[in-house]
């Protein structure tokens, strides 16, 4: 079984129990002069996941295996966005507003769709979520149990928000999951830093982190 060098230890994974999930790789969190950057954010942070990324993803395809993408955004009337949402902070933008890439954060718009680099193959699976995690008000968790999906490999942004709330949904539901952290973005440094070490903390509290070159060495072994 691929063994990855990981914290807090070891991670196995049967490749054919196994999925690559990529969090919210969208052009309204991740360009220049997006959602993301209005809201004060340094998008060059979240920009670096995007090459070792793409590398793990060919990698990931090479073998054969599923990836799952996920964008985070609304309906176009806004009635799967709780109020509390749409009024949180006090962006220059808000969700629904129209933005330098469309509709903030609106299913169908140019900048909810995933940046150029990582866009989804025929075949793969793209779940839109409204919330943070991704099963939350999503087949997401019908899709694993169809598939016999066991261990998830999660990558995308943000590392503190989206992916925390995924990873911790996925441990609550027995997942074993593996987070490669330099396929993992925040906009900041130091939350980056925090949040990745929670994760492996206490003996995987709830999960494991590894670099990505170590997940690709192993489904090449
Ligand atoms: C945020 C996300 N940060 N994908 N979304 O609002 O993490």
């Amino acid at each position: 079984m691929p063994t990855v060098d990981a914290q807090p230890g070891p991670f196995s994974f049967d490749p054919d129990s196994t999925a690559l999930v990529v969090i919210d790789m969208q052009r309204d969190f991740l360009l220049p002069g997006g959602f993301g950057e209005s809201l004060g954010n340094d998008v060059s942070q979240l920009q670096k996941t995007i090459e070792p990324l793409a590398a793990l993803m060919a990698a990931w395809r090479t073998a054969g295996l599923p990836i799952i993408h996920t964008r985070e955004g609304h309906k176009p009337d806004l009635s799967d966005c709780p109020p509390a949402k749409l009024s949180r902070g006090a962006p220059s933008m808000r969700i629904g507003d129209p933005g330098a890439f469309g509709r903030i954060l609106i299913r169908g718009e140019y900048g909810h769709d995933i940046v150029d680099e990582l866009q989804p193959i025929e075949g793969e699976t793209v779940i839109d979520k409204p919330g943070k995690g991704a099963f939350y008000a999503t087949e997401l968790s019908d899709i694993l149990e169809k598939d016999g999906i066991k261990s998830l490999i999660v990558t995308g942004v943000t590392t503190e928000v989206c992916v925390h709330t995924t990873v911790r949904e996925a441990n609550d539901r027995g997942y074993e999951c593996l987070v490669p952290a330099d396929c993992v973005g925040s906009y900041f440094p130091e939350f980056q830093q925090v949040g990745l070490k929670m994760i492996a903390a206490q003996g995987g509290i709830f999960g494991w982190v590894a670099e990505s070159p170590a997940v690709i060495a192993a489904i090449q072994e």
